[in-house]
């Protein structure tokens, strides 16, 4: 259990793609336990990988509903659209409006390799969404419609 650095907006790692895992060895648990141990201690709901300096696609979510760990995540079903509130633990006190699917299912495979199917709506479709951009260098801001003042 360690709390790893969160690099924040102007770090170039942010920007770059980030590499598909290949060995779900215990270097990758490590990161992930690392990863939700600091989401959590800074009272966050999803991060990825690169958000720690590490270009591999792995992210994990708690919207409060337990831990989701996933790994190579990709998107295959989109329906509907929900636009609300985000912000991003690499963007700190910055907030924005932002449309988002209002439902997606995502392919991923565990910290074993297995895959899986997921599918969230609302808060967790939002999250899923917000943390496969941050896997291909994308930012939530570049998404943002209207900046939300404090
Ligand atoms: C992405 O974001 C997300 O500015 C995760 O001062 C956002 O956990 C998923 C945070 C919205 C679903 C809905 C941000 C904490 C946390 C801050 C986060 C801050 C403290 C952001
Ligand atoms: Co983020």
């Amino acid at each position: 259990m360690a709390i790893r650095e969160i690099r924040t907006e102007g770090d170039e790692i942010l920007s770059k793609k980030c590499k598909v895992v290949q060995n779900f060895d215990m270097k990758l648990h490590i990161l992930l336990d690392d990863m939700y141990d600091t989401m959590k201690k800074s009272e966050g709901v999803g991060l990825a990988a690169p958000q720690v300096g590490i270009l591999k696609r792995a992210v994990v979510i708690d919207i409060g509903e337990g831990k989701i760990e996933l790994i190579n995540p990709e998107i295959i079903e989109e329906s509907g659209e929900q636009t609300g509130s985000e912000g991003c633990l690499s963007v700190p006190g910055v907030y924005g409006e932002v449309t988002r699917p209002n439902k997606v299912t995502v392919k991923a495979q565990d910290r074993d390799g297995k895959w899986f199917k997921l599918t969230g709506e609302e808060l967790l479709a939002r999250a899923i969404c917000h943390e496969a951009e941050h896997l291909d260098g994308k930012l939530f801001l570049e998404r943002v419609t209207k900046f939300i003042e404090d």
